[in-house]
Parts: C-alpha cells; sequence; structure tokens
C-alpha cells in the first residue's frame, strides 16, 4: 500500500506470461471497447464520463467512489486530504467485474497506471488551461499543498505522461475540456470511434 501519487512509476500495466496467456481471448470475446477517462482533478472526468454513459449505455466507473464506498484506503493524507488508496482490494475488485471479458466500462480516475493493459481499449487524457482548472479547483475548496500538487500535474502534463508510458502510443488521446463544446465536441469523436471500433471487430471475426 502506499499513498496515492500519480507521479509513482506504472508498474500495473506491466504483463505477466499470464496476462499473455488470456488476454487474446478475453480482447476477442468483448463487444465493446473498454475506456479510461484520466486527468487531474477537476478536468472533468465524471462530466464526459457520466455523459458517455448515457449517450453508449457503458457502465461508469467511478474509481474514486469505489474507493471511497468499499473503504479501499488507509484514510487520508493529512496534508494534502487525498485517499491513501489500497490498490490491491481495488484491483481485485475491478478484476472481479466481468470488464475484461464484456467490455463496455467507462473508467474514471485521475491515475492510469493501475490498470492491466489487456483490459483496455482507449486512454481519453482530459487537458484544460491553468487559469481555468485554478478557478474549478478553488471553487471545489481545494487549497495549500493539495491545490499546488494538482495545479503543477496539470501543467507538467503529468497524467499524460504516465497515459503515454503505460499504454500503446496509438490508444492514448489527449482531449481539450474547457468548455460545453469541448465536451461536446469529444463525445461524438469517442461515439464515433465505438462505432469503429465494433466494424473493426465485427470484420476480424468474418476473416476468422
Ligand atoms: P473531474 O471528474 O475531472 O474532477 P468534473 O467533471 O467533476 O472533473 O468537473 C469539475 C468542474 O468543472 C465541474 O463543475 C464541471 C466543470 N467542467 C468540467 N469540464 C468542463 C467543460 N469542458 N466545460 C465546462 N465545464 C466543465
Amino acid at each position: 500500500m502506499k499513498a496515492y501519487n500519480s507521479q509513482q512509476p506504472a508498474n500495473y500495466a506491466t504483463e505477466t506470461d499470464h496476462d499473455f496467456a488470456t488476454r487474446d481471448d478475453e480482447e476477442m470475446a468483448r463487444q465493446n471497447p473498454n475506456i479510461v477517462i484520466t486527468g487531474t482533478p477537476g478536468v472533468g472526468k465524471t462530466t464526459h464520463a457520466e455523459q458517455l454513459a448515457q449517450a453508449t449505455g457503458f457502465k461508469h466507473v467511478s474509481v474514486n467512489q469505489i474507493v471511497k464506498d468499499e473503504g479501499f484506503h488507509e484514510g487520508k493524507d493529512e496534508e494534502t486530504g487525498s485517499w491513501i488508496v489500497d490498490e490491491d482490494k481495488l484491483l481485485d475488485h475491478l478484476e472481479s467485474l466481468p470488464l475484461a471479458s464484456t467490455g463496455g466500462y467507462i473508467l474514471d480516475w485521475h491515475a492510469c497506471d493501475l490498470f492491466p493493459e489487456r483490459w483496455i481499449d482507449l486512454v481519453i487524457v482530459l487537458r484544460c488551461d491553468s487559469t481555468l482548472l485554478y478557478d474549478r479547483l478553488t471553487a471545489r475548496g481545494y487549497k495549500g499543498k493539495k491545490l499546488e500538487e494538482n495545479m503543477d500535474s496539470e501543467i507538467m502534463q503529468v497524467l499524460l505522461d504516465e497515459a503515454r508510458e503505460s499504454y500503446k502510443e496509438e490508444i492514448v488521446v489527449e482531449l481539450r475540456s474547457e468548455s460545453n463544446e469541448d465536451v461536446e465536441g469529444n463525445l461524438e469523436r469517442v461515439e464515433q470511434w465505438i462505432e469503429q471500433w465494433r466494424k473493426d471487430r465485427q470484420n476480424a471475426e468474418g476473416e476468422e
């Protein structure tokens, strides 16, 4: 267990022999893709994930909510007020979902290196201008070290780098989330991408 810090090295996306044995079967069985929506707190993950879930019927998994509801943590870090996440318990819980085999999940979290590569078909990293993000976070009551760390994280594109280090370059997409029009445009783009994913999958099945 560790105090959550998105700058930690990415360990969980590392594949084991077991992953290789099962990944093709599970990936090919999925009728829908699994999508990660990540980014610094306040960039608009929940806004996007909720609307995307509504538009597609996919399941929105708010990882932060699960951590809180299921108690997968050891309380809060005194200085930042962030949950000290028990990643083993969280991962066990996510493993118990039919995520890898059925697909159709939207994983919403301010980190992405926890999720094994074989689960994930698309990683969306939302980005936001720092002045706008500052306003969103202060409106949410963030201050002191917590505010500072999150601002630094966005400016230094920590989550984007983490996503690029953890997944294949071609499945990582950076999208702007500053206005309602951005949300609309992003959702349209992702829905088109899902359609294309399904077509590609059908074609691949037809060729077998
Ligand atoms: P996150 O889940 O990444 O913490 P959120 O979806 O809760 O972020 O959004 C934080 C706040 O900012 C919330 O009041 C909605 C607003 N917001 C987010 N993205 C936006 C966008 N693209 N346009 C307008 N407002 C947005």
